[in-house]
C-alpha cells in the first residue's frame, strides 16, 4: 500500500498506526510549501487535495478515520474487543475529526470558512481558545491514561497524538493538562514515533 502524507500533518497518524501494525507500506511525501496537495497529479489521487490518501490494489481510502479503520481490520489489537470500549474509542476519533482538528485548521486555512481578510484573523485569533477547551475536555472525558483507553494503544491514540503536536504552536500549554501531558510522553517513547519523527514527519 501506498500512504500520502505531508509533514507535521494529521496523515502521520495513518504512518504511526501502519508502523504499530506492523504493515509495511510505501511513503509519498508530498511538499505541502509547494503547493503539491493541489496539483492536478495529487488531485487525480484525492479530489479533496487533503492528506492522507491510502492507496490500496483494490481501492483509494481517504479520511484519517476511515484509513484508521482500515488499518484496525488488519491489526484487530488496535481495536478493543469490547463493544463499549470500541465505541469509545471511536467517540474519540470523531471528536478529533469534527473538533480539534477543525479548530486547528481555523490558524492557517480560514479561507475554507470566509473570505475577508479580517475574518481571517480573528479566526486565528480564537485558536488558542477553542484548543485549550479542546484540551480541557480530552483531559477529563476522554483520556484514561497512559493511553485515552488505558492500557491498550489503540487507532485513537495514533490520531490523539499527531494533533497534539500542534498544541504547542496554538498556544496551548500543554503541561496544565497532566493526563494529556503524559499521554504524550507515553507516545513518544513508542518505537512506531520514533520512527516518524526520525523520518522528519514530525
Ligand atoms: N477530514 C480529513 C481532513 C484532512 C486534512 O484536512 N488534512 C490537511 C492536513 S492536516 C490537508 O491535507 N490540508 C491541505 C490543504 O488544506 O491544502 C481527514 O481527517 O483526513
Amino acid at each position: 500500500m501506498k500512504l500520502y502524507l505531508a509533514k507535521g500533518t494529521i496523515s502521520i497518524a495513518v504512518a504511526i498506526a501502519l508502523e504499530e501494525a506492523g504493515l509495511s507500506y510505501t511513503p509519498v511525501v508530498l511538499d505541502f510549501a509547494a503547493g503539491a496537495q493541489t496539483q492536478p497529479a495529487y488531485l487525480a489521487i484525492n479530489p479533496k487535495g487533503r492528506v492522507p490518501s491510502l492507496i490500496l490494489d483494490q481501492a483509494r481510502l481517504t479520511e484519517t478515520g476511515a484509513i484508521l479503520e482500515y488499518i484496525g481490520s488488519l491489526a484487530p489489537a488496535l481495536v478493543p474487543q469490547d463493544a463499549i470500549q470500541a465505541a469509545k474509542m471511536r467517540e474519540a476519533m470523531y471528536y478529533i475529526a469534527s473538533t480539534l482538528h477543525v479548530n486547528h485548521a481555523h490558524k492557517l486555512r480560514g479561507q475554507r470558512w470566509a473570505n475577508e481578510d479580517a475574518s481571517f484573523a480573528d479566526m486565528r485569533a480564537k485558536v488558542p481558545e477553542t484548543m485549550r477547551a479542546a484540551c480541557a475536555y480530552l483531559e477529563v472525558e476522554v483520556i484514561q491514561g497512559p493511553f485515552v483507553l488505558g492500557a491498550q494503544l489503540t487507532l485513537a491514540d495514533a490520531y490523539l497524538f499527531v494533533a497534539t503536536t500542534w498544541l504547542a504552536g496554538d498556544g496551548v500549554d500543554v503541561t496544565a493538562f497532566p493526563t494529556l501531558y503524559a499521554f504524550m510522553a507515553a507516545m513518544e517513547a513508542r518505537a512506531s514515533v520514533r520512527k516518524v519523527r526520525a523520518a522528519g514527519w514530525l
